[in-house]
């Protein structure tokens, strides 16, 4: 096996953001830029050398082209073994499963999850570590700081290995296991539910599902689990081949993008109770019922307060965690149940310790991400079991279930407003003024209500005692109302704003306001505070969660 010693220069802006280095895949496959930060992420790996590494993606365009490249990298920089997915598949909590399971050094998971893929969109690439989770942000600094000064990456010959077949080869001396990218995933999932109780619930005449896998990764995985272990009837998976361009689609399951599976369970001719829906690489879901759709915090609350019901954590949580911006509406829970509820930056990789410290059980974000100590990702398909293993057992439907939860226990009202694609310089103004006010907020009167008080969120991890600041600015009122503004580390055309908007509802009588009417004295203060119409020229959200 040859070795051969590239010579290279740093391309500017191989920062990774909130998960992984995102880019337009035409920026991605400029000779170099993916070998750069592949060797970025080599050269602060420490005893690798005979390892095993997992590799895989969520099937997007150019994730063949960059599999191939990775794995010569991988043998030149000593791995032992790489255990990548059939057809380079593995979404990412399979991934995750995979390593964790296999007692893996690490992983490299090629995705950019929600945004759309094809020539001429995105393309993602983030690194896992032997945990299963995503790289802190010590680690990705120090990849980031790597990508600015490296002069050569090492790669072997070409070796053109075909990912289509179960088995193994070798490049040089490293072994290549093409591996089933479902079943080390679909044995953890069985181990966690009451499979026998959600096929029983799957064969009730009364109960229709559908899942929509969007064209994304998860189709393989939802017929294997959904249609196979558990014996829904064929065509409950529907958009269930991945695709490189999802269908042209934007793989992310919210109102706006997976509206047909919104409409379908509007639609009392569809028969349908239950329909659920996941993103490009396989981590977000979303849950819906008959003209109900679960906002995803509400969702997480419900999962937590609901734990008895499942097998795996019937015998207690030992405390849940959100990032920031998530509702609030998980934190009763939690003072109910008497357990920890921990506040984290955006972001999986916040909540990692927390689970390797067993410190929290179960994990959720606003974006439709849920989870648990089963992974260090969230979780998709989990999600969508873990509810399924609720219906099974209480026997409602998915609308009264949430209702009930708001009766016990309030609404927490919710929406986030996306404003996509603002030019960079703007959004830069408009937080150099949000934050230039926030000492001045305090005290100040809207029709909201009375500022309480105005940050910009700083978490100091408490198992490791490492500190992030600038995670977001928060105006909190004085009934527990807030307003969040953060800048999307996700994206890969000018900046993303998004405001969080959230409101404690107690009386019951108020639980059916519609969301938007509920929020909108807190619109308006975000835009008097903000000024996003002024700065932004934008008078209303691209997309509204
Ligand atoms: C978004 C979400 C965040 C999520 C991240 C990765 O980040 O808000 O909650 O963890 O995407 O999700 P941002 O920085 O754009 O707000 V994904 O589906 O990689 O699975
Ligand atoms: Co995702």
């Amino acid at each position: 096996m040859n070795i051969i010693t590239v010579a290279t220069t740093p391309f500017p802006g191989q920062k990774p953001g909130t998960s992984g280095l995102r880019k337009k895949v035409k920026v991605f496959s400029q000779p170099g830029y993916l070998e750069n930060f592949v060797q970025s992420i080599f050269d602060n790996l420490n005893g690798q050398q005979g390892k095993t590494l997992v590799l895989g993606g969520d099937g997007r365009y150019f994730n063949d082209v960059a599999i191939q490249i990775i794995l010569r990298m991988a043998a030149a920089t000593g791995f032992g073994r790489v255990l990548v997915g059939q057809n380079g598949i593995l979404s990412t909590p399979a991934a995750s499963a995979v390593i964790r399971k296999r007692g893996a050094f690490g992983g490299i998971i090629l995705s950019a999850s929600h945004n759309p893929g094809g020539p001429d969109d995105d393309f993602g690439i983030k690194y896992n570590l032997g945990n299963g989770g995503p790289a802190n942000e010590t680690f990705t600094d120090a990849v980031y700081a790597r990508t600015r000064e490296i002069s050569a990456y090492r790669i072997v010959e070409p070796a053109d290995i075909d990912l289509a077949c179960l088995g193994e080869t070798h490049i040089g001396a490293m072994r290549v296991s093409v591996i089933d990218p479902v079943a080390d995933y679909a044995e953890l999932l069985e181990s966690l539910f009451d499979f026998e109780r959600i096929a029983g619930l799957l064969a009730r005449p009364g109960f229709r599902m559908r899942f929509d896998a969007m064209h994304a990764v998860n189709g393989p995985y939802a017929h294997a689990i959904l249609e196979g272990c558990l014996g829904a009837p064929s065509g409950t998976v529907v958009n269930g081949t991945p695709l490189p361009d999802f269908g042209g689609g934007h793989p992310d399951p919210n109102p706006v993008y997976a509206a047909e599976l919104v409409t379908a369970l509007a639609d009392p001719a569809s028969g349908l109770s239950f329909g659920a829906a996941s993103d490009g690489d396989g981590d977000r879901n979303m849950i819906v019922g008959r003209s109900f759709i679960v906002s995803p915090s509400d969702s997480l609350a419900v999962i937590a307060a609901n734990y008895k019901l499942i097998p795996a954590y019937a015998e207690g949580l030992a405390g849940v965690a959100r990032s920031m911006p998530t509702s609030c509406a998980l934190d009763r829970v939690a003072a109910e149940l008497g357990i920890p509820c921990y506040e984290t930056p955006t972001g999986w990789k916040y909540f990692g310790n927390l689970l390797d410290a067993g410190k929290a059980t179960l994990c959720g974000e606003e974006s439709a991400g849920t989870g648990s100590n089963h992974l260090r990702e969230k979780d998709g398909l989990w999600a969508v079991l873990y509810w399924l293993n609720i219906l099974a057992c209480r026997d409602e439907p998915v609308d009264r279930i949430v209702r009930e939860h708001w009766r016990h226990f309030g609404r927490n009202v919710y929406a986030r407003h996306d404003y996509e694609g603002i030019e960079a310089a703007k959004a830069e103004i408009l937080f150099a003024e949000l934050r230039q006010k926030l000492p001045t907020l305090a005290g100040m009167e809207f029709v909201a209500g009375r500022v309480k008080a105005a940050d910009d969120f700083c978490y100091t991890d408490p198992v490791d005692g490492s500190r992030s600041d600038k995670q977001g600015v928060r105006v909190l009122l004085e009934d527990g109302s807030r307003v969040v503004f953060r800048l999307s580390g996700t994206g890969t055309e000018g900046a993303t704003l998004r405001v969080y908007l959230e409101r404690y509802v107690a009386d019951p009588a108020l639980h059916e306001i519609p969301v938007q009417e509920a929020l909108a004295p807190l619109v308006a203060l975000a835009e008097k505070v903000a000024r996003i119409a002024e700065i932004t020229g934008r008078k209303v959200p691209d997309v509204i969660s």
